[in-house]
């Protein structure tokens, strides 16, 4: 009798189990990068196929976070690799910083999530609004994973309209006072320190650093995710937490603060995606050409073609986007429209791919044995956090007409 077909291309951790990645590179896009460009693409390529895609099928399946990443993430540099080397970053550039998005995320949003929040959404306000004491005390060991951050943001009745938020603190003279809630805050669980934003009794909004253990503060995990299962998300909860003065981060206030880590983040998800609609495609291709029907492969058919040759045009289209995107970041002139532009592009593109690459494996696309189910659970998250599909579309609609729709 011949084994049942799930046995033959498991991806749960077995000791069979080999990742055959290769990425699509219709135009030659690599001929724009630089060695070192290439150098920590493989790199994290590498770290990938040995560290994530082995075992993410059952972190998924399980919903439990690997805790032992975030030592692993900090030893391969995947923790703001955009920082200086003086305070433990990379030093790398922004087009490294997408590519190691890209790459993290080929294996697994969710993982994607637990780095672009340590890199971009906690050591960057740090290193850019921080005092040069906060950034000696956190950065060196948010980088290497010693310790791992989150970032507060969104609330229960303030999501996309951040500007509302209603968590505020007191100053009471020898510290402030905070009170609050933030709701659906990636690696808030597991995390040593949160930047959170609140507002001051002027209500002008400013990042705190807190710290796990402070006495009030508290972060109770969100239950029943079906979408980036193997990354931990919760609530921040502040009942009269006492906040030391120093924790205030000094160099910027106003709602621009948190909006401008969000641009790094976003930057990152633009690419990250591409990752993401990079392995749903060339498991769709193989996949198509191993599968027989009619006495056929499924690759031979001209629907099955039309959908692997749109997919690949896509992803042609987003690795160009993010290559310019990344030159305009590295000369600090991406605009947050252009960043939007990108996010809400790359990743409607890799649901859509994720979707169309299901609907090859046929009824095997729904199981664990493939990533695309995977995939696309987690994109419908990527598509809502760091602004809505929709947000995106009106910030560029702000852009294109100079009028507000938020107002
Ligand atoms: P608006 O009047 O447009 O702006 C208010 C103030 O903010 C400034 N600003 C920015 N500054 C820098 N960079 C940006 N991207 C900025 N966007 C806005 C703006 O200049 C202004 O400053 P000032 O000094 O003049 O007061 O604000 P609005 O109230 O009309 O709201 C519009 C907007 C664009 C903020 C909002 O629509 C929006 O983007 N909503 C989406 C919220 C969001 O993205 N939340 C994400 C939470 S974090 C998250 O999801 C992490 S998931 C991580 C993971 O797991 O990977
Ligand atoms: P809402 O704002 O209530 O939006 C609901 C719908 O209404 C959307 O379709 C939206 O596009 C639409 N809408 C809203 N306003 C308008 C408008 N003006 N015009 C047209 N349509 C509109 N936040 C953090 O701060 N930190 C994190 O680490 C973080 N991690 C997350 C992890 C996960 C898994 C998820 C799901 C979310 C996370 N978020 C985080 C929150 C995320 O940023 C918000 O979910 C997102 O900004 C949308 O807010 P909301 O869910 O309240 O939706």
């Amino acid at each position: 009798m011949s084994e049942p077909r799930t046995q033959e291309k498991k991806q749960t951790p077995g000791k069979s189990f080999v990742d055959h990645f290769r990425s699509p590179d219709f135009y030659s896009v690599d001929d724009l990068f630089t060695g070192e460009h290439l150098l920590v693409r493989t790199a994290m390529r590498d770290f990938v196929k040995q560290e994530i895609t082995p075992y993410v099928e059952e972190w998924a399946q399980q919903a439990a976070f690997p805790m032992h990443m975030v030592k692993k993430f900090g030893e391969i540099g995947a923790f703001g690799p955009f920082i200086p080397e003086e305070y433990g970053g990379g030093g790398l550039d922004y087009i490294s910083y997408g590519l190691i998005m890209q790459e993290i995320e080929r294996g697994d949003s969710g993982m994607r999530s637990t780095a672009s929040v340590q890199g971009s959404l906690v050591m960057f306000p740090i290193y850019e609004y921080g005092s040069e004491a906060q950034k000696k005390k956190y950065l060196p060991k948010l980088a290497s994973g010693e310790l791992l951050g989150c970032f507060g943001l969104t609330e229960a009745d303030y999501g996309s309209n951040p500007g509302g938020m209603k968590s505020h603190f007191r100053d009471m003279g020898d510290h402030y006072l905070l009170n609050g809630s933030k709701m659906w805050i990636s690696n808030a669980p597991a995390a040593d320190i949160a930047i959170v934003w609140a507002k001051d009794e002027t209500g002008r909004i400013h990042g705190l650093i807190l710290e796990r253990g402070m006495e009030g503060f508290s972060t109770p995990e969100t239950h029943g995710k079906w979408s980036l299962r193997a990354s931990c998300t919760g609530e921040l909860v502040f009942d009269q937490v006492k906040v030391p003065k120093e924790n205030l981060l000094p160099e910027k206030s106003g709602l621009g603060a948190p909006m401008s880590c969000l641009d790094s983040a976003r930057y990152g998800i633009a690419w990250g995606a591409v990752g993401a609609a990079m392995d749903c495609f060339e498991s769709a291709r193989r996949y198509a050409r191993e599968r027989i029907q009619f006495d056929k492969p499924i690759a031979s058919f001209q629907l099955t073609q039309k959908k692997l040759a749109e997919m690949l045009t896509e992803i042609t289209k987003a690795q160009l986007l993010n290559w310019k995107l990344g030159k305009m970041k590295n000369e600090g002139k991406a605009t947050t429209a252009q960043i939007s532009m990108a996010k809400r592009n790359n990743v409607e593109m890799a649901l859509s791919i994720a979707r169309e690459a299901r609907q090859i494996h046929g009824g095997m696309g729904i199981t664990g044995d493939y990533p695309i189910m995977r995939h696309m659970m987690n994109l419908e998250s990527v598509i809502t956090y760091e602004g809505t599909h929709d947000i995106h579309l009106l910030i560029l609609g702000k852009e294109i007409t100079g009028i507000s729709a938020f107002v």
